[in-house]
């Protein structure tokens, strides 16, 4: 059985560096050949010649990769074909739009620059803004409504109207998109990819090359890190390196460099939101009104189910009576913005955590408390028409929360510092989190497994999850040791293969364990009731000599697993269904301390309190939970993208986009499981936790919002995303210059 506590199954490979990436791959194979990219210098341009003459001549170069050379279809959009590997159009800065292959990989970057192409340039809609002017949409408006919003907010008491808006995010993986291709017997091809979803990259690979997917087989040993930007964003590298492949007849290699990788692909979607909301005197909520526009870029991409997913969290944890929300996905000629952690529930729940900050702050109430009014109680039902199952979760984590992070005190203490302190103030705040499970797309709630044993009583696991360091494969084993009832040492996982799971949905949406998790059990129970009458007449027996004899008496070993997430259904046409099979629930408790000459910011402590049900690696689900913390940290206060004027990405290395680090860590950082919390209907009792610490960081924004009002008078605090130290700064100014005429300036204390 595994010990509970065991490490990552890789641990010891990650820090000796001997666990295989893709790119590792690449010594294997003599006569590889390594792709480069022939970059457009505009972000909108016709491409008007392109002349390879001069770049064949180049020493080591072997050939080039253009429209000419594509057997199939010349594109690699995921769902909607809008994704030219060689455009006509140029719809992004650096956009490829040929590739030269080399014996090295300088010989095909000296050989790249003497592609001759020639543009006529065009105009770039580079911002969200001038998207909107220009009625530049992939797609929307998308619309999600209960009750009569604009009726409920005239009749409320109270009003407000604001803006936010919230940046973008570069995943920053480790392993930058790197895929190995090679031609196989039957004129097929075999791609080693680090890619989330292999099943699609092998059905883009298909495409490209005109051939059936029985003919592709892709793969993926690991990831170093993934966080959503290979979901869909790995299929274009595959496709080059198949085709070069394919071409050639020799291994082919495409590898980003790290400042390729962050100028080519696509990142977090910024967010702009207009809102306005009806409110009671206690804070209560009684209408909101709300406009998301997210920033698509070039293509379309993941945007429709990202913004669907802002929607359906456009509520958090709260009840809204009366919502009326709708979207759009701005066109705009920039990275085309994909999946990222939390896949636009982060944007969608910042907006209603800045609404309920204003509504405190308008009637002097304390945010906290203003939050707690408004949470979901048990037997409500979000704005799509779910039942909120376990909602008086909600409440449990934040009494709990609030005692064991010594709240109340510690609010009088952060008062009190605040008193005594003209220059620097602290704030303290706590938000919640509810993040729904499953894709919001039914049909990829699936997952396969294939389960062997082999006479001498190991066993190899296969199923359709990719592991990215997130730790999958570790709870896999877990699930296999306790379902065969063996030692985890006795199991191999196998890296994902699409010759072995076929037609596999992407590892995402936070469901990779829940999922494959099902599948896996349902294969090993197969295996486990077969063997059971060989096993009862051998009492005493190793479990090798149980499956000899099993296999002796012409039992067969293997099993295919297979699972579906129950009764979930949604409709888009009315917005209403039960899209998610539970939700995750989680709060969070921040301090922070704030300059203000500066408008620096440190953060002095958080507290989590995460729901994962029966944990089925708690150290795994501890480093997710640390991980996705700080890399919520990271979006909402430090990492800012740049596009200059050119719509070139500024900042395109670590050097410009400031990245968290061990720095930014709180000094002072607990996390707690929430105990009695058996998730039923989901494997072994566990619950998803990918993506729902991420929104954990709200509660930093939020605090970093009271330290600005402190400086004030504490009235509404306006602070677009993220709250960088010179938009604090900035807010600081804000909230100093409201103080004279502010109407809760007398004490300057939050009443309950
Ligand atoms: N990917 C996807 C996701 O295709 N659909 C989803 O609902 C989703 N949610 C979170 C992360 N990735
Ligand atoms: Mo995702 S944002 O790959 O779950």
């Amino acid at each position: 059985m595994t010990n509970k506590m065991t490490p990552h199954e890789s641990a010891i490979g990650h820090v000796t560096g001997t666990a295989l990436y893709t790119d590792d791959l690449s010594t294997s194979f003599p006569g590889l050949l390594h792709a480069w990219p022939v970059l457009a210098p505009h972000a909108h341009a016709l491409l008007t010649r392109l002349d390879a003459n001069k770049a064949l001549e180049e020493p080591g170069v072997v050939t080039t990769l253009t429209a000419a050379d594509i057997p199939g279809e010349g594109d690699s959009g995921a769902n909607k074909h809008d994704e030219p590997l060689f455009p006509q159009e140029v719809l992004y800065h650096s956009q490829p739009v040929a590739w030269v292959l080399g014996e090295t990989q300088e010989a095909a970057r000296l050989g790249a620059k003497r592609m001759e192409a020639e543009y006529r340039p065009l105009v770039p809609v580079l911002t969200m803004h001038d998207a909107m002017t220009a009625q530049s949409y992939h797609s929307g408006p998308h619309h999600i409504q209960r009750g009569n919003a604009d009726e409920e907010i005239q009749r409320s008491p109270h009003r407000l109207s604001g803006e936010l808006t919230i940046g973008g995010q570069e995943h920053f993986y480790l392993e930058t998109m790197c895929a190995i291709a090679r031609a196989d017997q039957n004129d097929g091809v075999l791609v080693d990819s680090s890619t989330q979803h292999p099943a699609e990259t092998q059905e883009v690979i298909a495409r490209v090359l005109g051939i059936a997917r029985n003919q592709v087989t892709v793969r993926c040993l690991r990831m170093g890190g993934a966080f959503g930007g290979k979901e869909v964003q790995a299929n274009a590298w595959a496709a080059i390196a198949a085709l070069g492949a394919s071409k050639t007849k020799r291994p082919v290699r495409v590898r980003l460099p790290r400042a390729l990788d962050m100028a080519l692909t696509g990142k977090r979607h910024p967010f702009y939101a207009r809102f306005t909301a009806g409110f009671e005197s206690d804070g209560k909520l009684r209408g909101v009104a709300l406009e998301l526009f997210a920033d698509g870029g070039w293509s379309l991409d993941l945007s429709d189910p990202v913004l669907w997913r802002a929607l359906f969290h456009c509520d958090n944890a709260y009840l809204i009576p009366a919502l009326d929300a709708c979207g759009y996905v701005c066109k705009t000629h920039k990275t085309s913005q994909t999946a990222f952690r939390g896949f636009g529930g982060p944007q969608g729940m910042l907006v209603i955590e800045e609404i309920l900050d204003r509504i405190a702050r308008t009637l002097g109430l304390r945010p906290d408390v203003v939050r707690e009014r408004n949470f979901y109680r048990e037997g409500d039902v979000t704005h799509y028409g779910q039942p909120v199952k376990d909602a008086a979760r909600i409440e449990r984590i934040w009494t709990q929360l609030k005692r064991s992070s010594d709240f109340e005190t510690r609010l009088a203490q952060t008062e009190a510092f605040n008193a005594q302190n003209e220059f620097t103030k602290r704030g303290l705040a706590i938000t919640p989190v509810k993040f729904g499970i499953s894709f919001t797309a039914t049909f990829f709630n699936q997952a396969g497994a294939f389960v062997l044993l082999y006479r001498d009583g190991s066993v190899q696991v296969n199923h359709g999850g990719v592991e990215m360091g997130q730790g999958i494969h570790t709870k896999i084993l877990r699930v296999a040791s306790e379902a065969l009832g063996v030692p985890a040492e006795t199991i191999r996982v196998m890296p994902a293969s699409t010759d072995k799971i076929p037609n596999t949905s992407a590892t995402a949406a936070s469901a990779g364990a829940d999922l494959n998790g099902a599948a896996v059990l349902d294969a090993c129970r197969q295996i486990r009731d077969r063997l059971a009458p060989v096993a009862a007449k051998m009492p005493g027996a190793t479990f090798a000599e149980i499956v000899e004899s099993a296999y002796k008496r012409r039992i067969p070993l293997f099993a295919h697993g297979y699972y579906r997430t129950p009764e979930i259904h949604f409709d888009p046409k009315t917005a209403t269904g039960k899209p998610f099979h539970y939700y995750a629930y989680a709060a969070a408790v921040s301090e922070v301390e704030v300059d203000g000459f500066t408008g620096d910011c440190r953060l002095l402590r958080t507290d989590i309190l995460e729901d994962v049900g029966d944990s089925l690696a708690p150290l795994i689900d501890r480093g997710q939970i640390e991980g996705g913390f700080m890399q919520g940290l990271g979006w909402l206060t430090i990492e800012e993208l740049m596009w200059d004027q050119q719509g070139r990405l500024a900042t395109a290395g670590a050097s410009t986009y400031k990245l968290p680090s061990w720095s930014e860590m709180p000094p002072v950082f607990n996390v707690s499981f929430l105990e009695r919390a058996t998730e039923p209907g989901v494997i072994m009792g566990s619950k998803a936790v990918g993506e729902p610490p991420l929104m954990l960081a709200i509660s930093v924004r939020e605090a970093i919002r009271a330290a600005i009002a402190a400086f004030g008078a504490r009235g509404i605090v306006p602070l677009d995303s993220p709250a960088t130290p010179e938009r604090i700064f900035f807010g600081i100014q804000d909230a100093k210059a409201v103080h004279e005429d502010a109407p809760h300036s007398a004490a300057g204390v939050l009443r309950k």
